[in-house]
């Protein structure tokens, strides 16, 4: 079996399966993978060093090692809190608006990338198969191929693709993709990106697309690129259930929300999770249902993330004056409607505010795919399930088309989801809950790490 050599922007090593760590699905999929086939996880090690030198910090984890370099400070500033958060992350959001091209920031992505291969080709050899993560090293590939690298390459890309018309706002989008391309194989989170992919491909770049195959000819490389929807450890979060601290979450949230009904929304603080929407959709089931002021519990769990960004600083504002008006608006002495929290939870912790909620609110504008979404179903009680109200517009939409699926733009058809939800009898509760539970646990992250390095590792493709 090849070794694995896993690139992402962070590293970060979990104490082993169904430990109770704060750590997400990814972690617990990469640290799988790279136990079982060995290797080494690559990436920053958070650190700023005042002259980059590209030395290795070499750390032996369980069955694999990890190897991070340090940045300086302005790398960091233009490679992660630049190009990566403040144009690749906005745009790929469908957010153009929010996008900054700065000359600048592309040539500090640029940079750290070639400073990023540089640093890795000593450490491959010969079989091993790379498999890289995410928006900040789309052009790694083609580096690693310039310092002559024959390995297998692959890209699990775990935002959206934008469509190709808003794609070409972006300077040197030719460049970028171009250099995507000498990826073997490049990961989407849905059928909807990879079809935005490929079009892009066929029409900026003229490249010959077969699209059932998914691959992509240009210039002599052949990609293939496919949908891999990524999904939870569902075993490691099902351990939760009937722990004492996941039981305690529960009974300290259903305890304090007396006879009203739980709805929880579960997010990093970011513009693209559609959080003030939510508010307009509570406000518009209050204004049309004034019965429902008593009957409802918004718990809102959002920390701060990206805090160096401009637009999360204004987000932040955002909400805090919104949750602010709208709790001046519809409190009583012994009575708030929404519960917002600024801070992050344990995964156990989680799993029993899950449980209380008898609506998990999960609406964002754009999303890769959405991992709350699954949490949610998968930590939910067969008999007494709750309801989960999904945005189509979440990767997560695909393959969860039993959830209450509403347009997140759209305050009134959100209220009405949530009007719904609380109405719905058991029976429909649980015959939805039954498709989405199988959803989950069948399609967990452990198999969509299986399910790439296998097509990472299979024979070179052909165009027929
Ligand atoms: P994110 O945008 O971070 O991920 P998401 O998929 O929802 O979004 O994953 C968030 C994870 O963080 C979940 O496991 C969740 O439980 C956890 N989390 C969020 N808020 C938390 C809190 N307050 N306390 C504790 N934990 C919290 C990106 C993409 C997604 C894609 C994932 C994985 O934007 O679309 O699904 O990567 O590919």
């Amino acid at each position: 079996m090849s070794r694995l050599i896993v690139v992402s922007n962070r590293v970060s090593v979990t104490k082993g399966r169904g430990a109770a760590g704060a750590q997400g699905g990814l972690a617990v999929a990469m640290n799988g993978a790279l136990r079982k086939h060995g290797g080494i996880w690559f990436g920053w090690s958070g650190n700023e060093v005042a002259r980059f030198t590209g030395q290795l910090t070499m750390q032996r984890a369980d069955g694999f090692t990890t190897a991070t370099i340090d940045l300086e400070p302005h790398d960091v500033d233009e490679y992660y809190n630049g190009y990566a958060n403040r144009t690749l992350w906005p745009l790929f959001h469908y957010r153009i608006d929010l996008a900054e091209y700065e000359t600048e920031f592309g040539r500090g992505y640029e940079r750290v990338n070639e400073q990023f291969a540089n640093s890795l080709v000593p450490l491959v050899e010969e079989e091993d198969l790379v498999w890289v993560q995410d928006y900040h090293f789309l052009p790694l590939g083609e580096r690693l191929r310039a310092h002559g690298l024959k390995n297998r390459l692959g890209l699990f890309l775990h935002i959206p693709w934008p469509p190709t018309r808003l794609l070409v706002s972006l300077p040197y989008h030719e460049r970028l993709v171009r250099a995507m391309l000498h990826y073997d194989v490049i990961g989407f989170q849905s059928t909807e990106w990879l079809e935005s992919f490929l079009h892009y491909c066929r029409k900026e770049l003229q490249a010959d697309v077969d699209e059932d195959s998914g691959t992509v000819q240009l210039d002599g490389h052949v990609a293939v690129a496919r949908a891999f929807p990524i999904g939870i450890d569902y075993k490691e979060f099902m351990a939760f259930r009937g722990t004492q601290t996941a039981q305690r979450a529960y009974e300290r949230l259903a305890g304090s929300a007396r006879n009203r009904s739980v709805v929880i929304g579960v997010d990093r603080l970011d513009y693209s999770k559609g959080l003030p929407e939510r508010i307009d959709a509570m406000e518009r089931l209050f204004t049309t249902h004034d019965d429902m002021v008593n009957q409802l519990l918004y718990v809102q769990i959002a920390p701060p993330s990206r805090e160096d960004v401009r637009s999360y600083q204004e987000i932040r504002a955002t909400l805090e004056q919104k949750t602010g008006q709208f709790n001046g608006a519809h409190s009583d002495v012994d009575l708030v409607p929404i519960r917002y929290v600024n801070r992050g939870f344990g995964r156990a912790e989680l799993f029993g505010f899950y449980r209380a909620a008898r609506i998990g609110l999960v609406t964002p504008m754009r999303d890769g795919m959405n991992l709350v979404a699954k949490e949610y179903v998968a930590a939910q009680d067969p008999e007494d399930p709750g309801v989960l109200i999904l945005s189509r517009f979440a990767g997560a939409a695909e393959q969860m088309s039993d959830a209450l699926l509403v347009n997140s733009h759209s305050a009134e058809d959100v209220a009405r989801a949530l009007w719904t939800a609380l109405h719905m009898p058991v029976e429909e509760r649980r015959a939805r809950w039954e498709k989405l539970n199988a959803v989950v646990r069948d399609h967990d992250v452990i198999g969509w790490a299986e399910d790439f390095i296998a097509l990472l590792a299979a024979p070179p493709f052909h165009h027929m």
